[in-house]
């Protein structure tokens, strides 16, 4: 058996006034207490920083540079990587990353139990729209704010296991688990910020979202035989809702923890990762089973193309 206690931190809202530090203390607060359940890990969500600020039209160029962290750890997050540390709790967290180049991605990073920084992922399917659009409810600015990363999917070997990272979209897209399954995953974490409305569809609410988003984590978990520890942020900021449901997910595709509200909550469970085995090695022995030779179109197509 290789338990992993995995704490799963979910965040209520981060309204745009509130500071960097004021959120990391909330951090802290559920981070002492994923040390007191005995987490190994703590996961913590897409832009666990800030509020969603994608979701604003900004045109003056230092405003929109005061979301993005240029280096990390900072001044603002040194108290959450100090605490981790001294609790020997490994964390991972979503930010907002400017380069020093100028790049701007959506960026998670894993530390190991020392705090050092193991892992880095640049979120790559990034949703919404470039420009202002006037007929949605609300905007999802991410293409204009972020490029698509250009870090791939890696795997990471930390609490002797094999780790990787997607950030909120990218957990709709089969293509992110399976390129990861290619590598031995066996534990992929996510952050999200999902808003509890489609602003294209003001027909689709919570309920579907919650189930598209539990829906692609399990069938992920299952077809990868591999946990799935999915974090939200949740609840209304600045009068703007996010769905909860952060779940953790074994590798039959079985959820085994669920947050039940949309504030600062913990969900906690000892993840044995030699669960992995049994799927790996049998109808997902990838192989044994799979097929490239028909999967081509996969890389080399993009959008739908008919038949003539
Ligand atoms: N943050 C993020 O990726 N949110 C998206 C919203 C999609 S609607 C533009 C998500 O997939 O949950």
């Amino acid at each position: 058996m290789r338990e992993i206690v995995i704490g799963g931190a979910q965040m209520g809202a981060i309204q745009t006034a509130e500071s960097r530090e004021a959120v990391v203390a909330r951090m802290i607060v559920l981070l002492d207490q994923a040390a007191k359940a005995g987490c190994d890990l703590v996961v913590f969500p897409e832009l666990a920083l800030t509020t969603f600020f994608p979701r604003w039209w900004m045109e003056d160029p230092a405003e929109v540079a005061s979301w993005y962290e240029v280096e990390m750890p900072n001044a603002a997050t040194a108290p959450l990587f100090n605490r981790a540390r001294q609790h020997g709790t490994a964390i991972t967290f979503g930010y907002a990353e400017q380069t020093p180049e100028g790049r701007k991605f959506n960026t998670s990073i894993l530390t190991d139990r020392s705090g050092q920084i193991v892992g880095k992922y640049r979120k790559v399917h990034l949703p919404g729209h470039s420009d202002y659009d006037p007929d949605r409810a609300f905007q999802h600015l991410e293409k204009r704010y972020f490029e698509p990363g250009d870090l791939g999917f890696p795997v990471w070997r930390n609490l002797d296991a094999w780790m990787g990272m997607c950030i909120c979209n990218d957990r709709r897209w089969p293509e992110v688990y399976r390129e990861m399954g290619l590598q031995g995953v066996e534990l992929i974490t996510l952050g999200y910020n999902t808003p509890s409305v489609n602003s294209q569809d003001s027909a689709e609410g919570l309920e579907q979202r919650l189930y598209h988003s539990d829906l692609s984590m399990t069938a992920g978990a299952y077809q990868n035989a591999a946990w799935v520890v999915g974090v939200a942020k949740a609840g209304v900021e600045d009068g703007h809702p996010l769905i909860g449901g952060s779940i953790i997910v074994d590798p039959n595709g079985y959820v085994v923890a669920r947050a039940a509200g949309e504030g600062d909550e913990l969900i906690v469970h000892g993840c044995d990762m030699d669960l992995c085995t049994f799927g790996k090695t049998t109808i997902f022995d990838f192989a044994r089973h799979r097929r490239t030779e028909h999967y081509s179109r996969i890389t080399a197509q993009t959008g739908v193309v008919l038949p003539e």
